[in-house]
């Protein structure tokens, strides 16, 4: 390989050293010091100097990385490394806005900063995105310009891992769109209120985030012609359920359960039967050992949810509803069970008196009828009615199924609520255009990943094909605008992944389905059809051991591989039909009405799967986004430990690329991605053509193309747009190397005549 003469003082990129086989170290930018034959010293960012060998020094940096650009479209190098160093300038600056076109990345500066207040909001308002410093206020403010001047549909998809700031950049959004909404009415606060109350119900303490959403939500937010927000909706999407019942070591359940215990009077608590405020006294809230957070009042949570309640007109006896089966929910998880044998079968008596009598009477139901429902199963063969009984840990695994269930259920009618209040529509108006802002999941993979994880990986799977396509779009875009010949650019998306995993005949979601369906039907089956039907595709990967029970999937993001023990369960979503015949006998009104129109048993199979719904919601979305204009936001976690101020490089890359961001740079690769205002190229290769007098004398797009044509082979693919000249790397490259044998030539001619001096 073949090095660069660097010019002493010169910043270039260097290969990463001692990288090994880790792909998520990438090169870096440093100054060089010193060049030897083979070895070259140079300077990193930090100042520290070290030397490398001199051919891991690539090549010289373009000036737009040295400077640090407000768009990383305007970098001259669309490299993944030239967008982290962007980045990692930035953030060293307190600058975690930066733009890629219309897209912004947004880093979490785990600090409070001020740049969110009513004078940052009044001067973003109207302005156009490139007259100020990058800002999710100028995406917002653009999204509502765009809404203005093409009177079409706008939508914010805002994405990144957990911790990232999505839900925060959410919140920003809003405030700023009910900051500019005209009329500043009750509409605009009860927008803002529904926020604590979905948090409460939803979020929760995991080891990523300590307000981490589980669940995924599109808010729309519709205006009026007089520029005023007229009302709202709220989908929400794929609540993690397991949570209700099980969490992991320092997390917790959802912060409902804490706040409600911390801030319920002592009346209340009495009226509910939870006769201990800790939340160590209950199982469903102590499995991961957390109890209380830093910097988390649960009591004042629970003021703030009353109040949120009351603005979004939660009726009193609505609200004691809701508490009442939070309250069964708990005592359900504090019974305890006895294992049994009667007649040679495994049975399980529900003695505990104390809680039965406690459930059953928060559910409207009796004593017996709850006992019965939770420790029989009723099934029917050819017709006839057979009772059986239930072993423990089928009793507890029945128990966990319906309190799954009932939260999920109290989780949706409380989005319904809140949606009954904030949108209400104006019958006789006609349609109004919205901004829709979309809080999802990010792609996941785990140690462990589940159906949940092959649901979000869709889902990120559907939203990467609409960013990439949007992109390619863009990209287009400037080209025409440059007024250069478009090429046919070989791109291809991920459309294939898509028909895998859920569009295409025979795919992984309706195997499940299908399986899910099948009396026989069971984890393993699934597994081997999956093998047999999709074992040769190259997105398809089986485990390297046949021992092991996975099967795993080449995402846009990385292979992940999924663990299918649970899955025919979790995608029936249902419990016990005995409970739900307990609920239809039930005196709670309210508990009778979260549950759909109840189905006879033999109606059971119809019912739809989790996997049906949860496609069916995301075509709707998706359908939704494509026919609005899209802005994304893409935030980005700067490191593990919550820190302010500190840039984990590594980390970042990984996002970077699980983001989709390098679609960008890969689809401008596909086409010229080197590319120079006309004045700046000549101002670096000038000393190519000699004799040239002062820049800002001679016509620089002239001067361009005599270079070009002069240096580069008459094979060399380049083009000159109205503002810039557009180059592939090797043209790029070949350049770069010519000039720095020119300087190298200079330096040499001026030692030699300093020689003739002395
Ligand atoms: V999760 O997938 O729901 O687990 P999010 O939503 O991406 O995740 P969230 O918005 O909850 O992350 O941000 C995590 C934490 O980072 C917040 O609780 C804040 O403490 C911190 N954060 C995020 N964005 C900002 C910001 N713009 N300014 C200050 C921030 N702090
Ligand atoms: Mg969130």
């Amino acid at each position: 390989m073949t090095s660069f003469q660097n010019e002493l003082g010169e910043c270039v990129w260097v290969r990463p050293q001692n990288a090994g086989d880790n792909e998520f170290v990438v090169p870096f930018g440093a100054r060089v010091i010193r060049t030897e034959k083979a070895r070259t010293l140079i300077a990193n960012d930090e100042g520290k100097q070290f030397w490398v060998p001199a051919e891991d020094v690539m090549k010289a940096m373009h000036i737009t990385s040295q400077q640090g650009v407000d768009d990383m479209i305007t970098l001259g190098d669309l490299q993944e490394y030239a967008i982290l160093r962007n980045l990692e300038m930035r953030y060293a600056k307190q600058l975690i806005y930066t733009y890629t076109g219309s897209m912004l990345i947004a880093l979490n500066p785990y600090q409070v900063l001020p740049i969110y207040t009513n004078r940052e909001i009044a001067k973003y308002r109207g302005k156009k995105i490139s007259e100020l410093p990058p800002h999710i206020f100028a995406i917002s403010d653009n999204a509502f310009q765009q809404l203005k001047r093409e009177h079409m549909n706008q939508c914010i998809v805002i994405s990144g891992e957990s911790g990232a700031g999505k839900t925060e950049s959410t919140k920003l959004i809003l405030q700023y769109l009910a900051a500019i909404s005209g009329k500043h009415a009750w509409i605009e606060q009860q927008i803002i209120e529904a926020n604590p109350i979905l948090e409460a119900f939803g979020n929760a303490k995991t080891v990523r985030n300590d307000n981490s959403s589980r669940f995924g939500k599109y808010i729309e937010i519709r205006f009026t012609d007089a520029d005023t927000i007229q009302g709202a909706n709220i989908e929400q999407y794929l609540l993690e359920k397991s949570r209700i019942v099980a969490q992991s070591r320092d997390e917790r359940n959802y912060h409902i359960f804490y706040s409600m215990l911390a801030g319920l009077s002592d009346a209340e608590l009495a009226r509910l039967e939870l006769l201990d405020r800790s939340s160590t006294k209950y199982h469903y809230l102590s499995q991961g050992g957390c109890h209380e957070l830093q910097g988390k009042s649960d009591a004042k949570d629970y003021a703030d949810i009353r109040a949120a309640m009351k603005v979004l007109s939660f009726g009193a006896e609505e609200v004691w509803s809701i508490f009442s089966l939070l309250a069964a929910i708990l005592h359900l998880g504090n019974m305890y069970f006895k294992a049994t044998v009667v007649h040679n079968m495994d049975a399980t008596e529900a003695n505990d008196i104390v809680s039965l009598q406690r459930v059953a009477s928060l559910l409207g139901v009796t004593k017996q009828a709850l006992a019965n429902a939770l420790t029989y199963k009723t099934i029917f063969v050819h017709g006839e009615r057979v009772v059986t009984s239930l072993s423990r840990e089928m009793v507890i695994e029945g128990r966990d199924a319906f309190v799954k269930s009932l939260y999920g259920a109290i989780f949706v009618r409380i989005v319904e609520r809140i949606n009954a209040t904030i949108n209400t529509k104006d019958k006789s108006s006609k349609p109004l255009n919205t901004i829709g802002v979309l809080d999802i999941f990010g792609f996941e993979n785990f140690a462990d990943n589940s159906f949940e994880q092959l649901c979000i990986n869709y889902a990120n799977e559907n939203l990467q094909q609409f960013f990439v396509r949007h992109i390619f779009k863009m990209e287009q875009a400037e080209y025409e605008q440059e007024s250069i010949k478009w090429q046919h650019i070989d791109f291809q998306d991920n459309q294939e992944i898509l028909d895998l995993i859920g569009m295409k005949s025979v795919n992984i979601m309706s195997l499940i389905d299908e399986e899910s369906k099948f009396p026989k039907g069971t984890d393993n089956t699934l597994l081997e059809k999956l093998h047999v039907q999709h074992g040769n595709r190259s997105i398809y990967v089986k485990p390297k051991s046949n021992q092991a029970a996975l099967f795993g999937i080449r995402h846009y993001a990385g292979v992940v591989m999924y663990n299918p023990n649970g899955f025919l369960e979790k995608n029936r979503d249902s419990f016990s039909m005995d409970l739900l015949e307990m609920i239809k006998k039930s005196k709670n009104k309210y508990l009778k009405d979260i549950f759909p129109i109840q189905l006879p048993y033999d109606t059971m199979k119809k019912q739809l799967t989790l996997s049906v719904k949860f496609r069916n919601s995301l075509d709707l979305l998706m359908r939704t986004l494509s026919a609005a204009h899209p802005f994304f936001i893409r935030c980005i976690k700067p490191n593990e430990d919550k820190k302010s101020n500190l840039f984990d490089r590594e980390l970042c890359v990984r996002q970077l690329r699980y983001s989709g961001m390098m679609e960008t740079a890969r689809i401008r690769h596909a086409g010229y991605p080197i590319r120079h205002s006309y004045k700046d190229f000549v101002e670096r290769y000038r000393l190519l053509l000699p004799k040239l007098g002062p820049t800002d004398t001679i016509d620089c797009r002239q001067v361009t193309e005599q270079i070009c044509k002069k240096l580069l082979p008459a094979t060399a693919d380049y083009q000159f747009g109205r503002q810039k000249v557009f180059l592939k790397d090797v043209d790029d490259t070949y350049l770069e190397k010519e000039r720095a044998r020119i300087v190298l030539q200079s330096i040499i001619a001026i030692q030699r005549g300093f020689r003739r001096v002395l």
